[in-house]
């Protein structure tokens, strides 16, 4: 016994000192799910991943990209992930609230003003902690990844002002702050998975939909969305989880190069996010969409119905981490 904890300690002495072995690492099948098509953000991302986890472990783990939904839904993802019928995906926090209620923080309208902000205060002490309360549901979150700003688009008419969200249905992600969100505008909002949207927009089920400018791009909705109006109205962000039953059964080693391949996945991501949606606006107008932004009278009517539902995430998540959000933000922007 007491050859065993000395053992682990040495262990762990050589993996802090990098001097990690090759039989540090048994052979491993990584399945690593993911919603959206393999030419995305997304799929370039979890591709970068499996790269780095091979090298890291000389082969010996191996990951496997599986995007398009092929595995199943957020949802239907996070429950193989709980069950330990998969190990590895990544998709939306809107989709882990039933698991985490307090996830829900990341769905509050207007939170986050740009990129510098949702970086520091995703990677700093209120992420961390919103993160960590996945752990006692079976699932170990390892990083944030950039979903995006999301705009919204439709196939009706141009959205100028608030009265022309009247009547579009629209197709929300399965969470109650989207849901309660899209219904103050006066929309009439449906949840649905993602793997079920395009072909909800296609056949006309709904009339649009909210994304960020890569989603749109990457899921050819130019294809079957004619309006696209900037709204900004959410900063989304990607989990990339790992199933707890199958990360308990990991060496420290293993685990460490995990850890540390999905920093390194983070960092590219963002990175390759930003600089295709810096791209794309133009090239959805390319394509055929027909863009438009809102005055910013009509902005300000929106931002206020959407506000409307601060109070409602306030109490969902608990008033002790809305404050220290509110705090750190404040703290976030006084930086220079
Ligand atoms: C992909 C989803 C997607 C999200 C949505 O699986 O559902 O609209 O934005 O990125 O997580």
């Amino acid at each position: 016994m007491r050859f065993q904890f000395a053992l682990a300690g040495a262990l762990a002495a050589l993996v802090a000192a990098g001097a990690v072995q090759a039989q540090d690492f048994k052979p491993r099948i990584v399945r690593f799910g993911h919603g959206l098509v393999d030419d995305s953000n997304q799929g370039r991302a979890v591709r970068f991943f499996a790269k780095e986890v091979e090298k890291a472990t000389g082969g010996k783990m191996k990951v496997r990209a599986i995007g398009n939904a092929s595995l199943g839904s957020d949802m239907q993802m996070q429950q193989a992930l709980i069950g330990g019928a998969q190990e590895m995906m990544v998709g939306s926090t809107a989709t882990l609230v039933g698991i985490a209620p307090q996830m829900a923080l990341w769905d509050t309208p207007f939170l986050i003003n740009n990129t510098k902000e949702a970086d520091a205060l995703l990677d700093g002490p209120v992420g961390e902690k919103v993160k960590a309360t996945l752990d006692a549901k079976g699932i170990v979150g390892l990083v944030y990844w950039e979903n995006g700003f999301r705009n919204l688009t439709n196939n009706k008419h141009p959205v100028a002002k608030l009265e022309d969200m009247n009547g579009i249905k629209l197709r929300v992600m399965q969470n109650n702050v989207f849901l309660d969100s899209f219904k103050a505008l006066g929309a009439n909002a449906v949840p649905l998975p993602y793997s079920e949207l395009f072909t909800a927009m296609e056949t006309r089920a709904v009339d649009g939909q909210e994304n960020p400018y890569n989603t749109v791009l990457s899921g050819k909705f130019y294809e079957v969305q004619k309006y696209l109006t900037v709204t900004n109205h959410v900063y989304s962000p990607w989990m990339v989880s790992v199933s707890k039953k199958w990360w308990d059964t990991l060496t420290p080693a293993e685990k460490k190069v995990l850890q540390d391949a999905a920093i390194k996945s983070r960092d590219f991501e963002r990175k390759d996010t930003r600089d295709e949606a810096a791209k794309a606006l133009a090239e959805l107008k390319q394509k055929g969409m027909q863009v438009n932004e809102l005055s910013p009278a009509e902005a300000n009517r929106m931002r206020e119905k959407l506000t409307s539902v601060h109070a409602s995430v306030a109490s969902a998540v608990g008033q002790d981490l809305w404050k220290q959000t509110q705090d750190e933000l404040a703290k976030i922007r006084a930086a220079k």
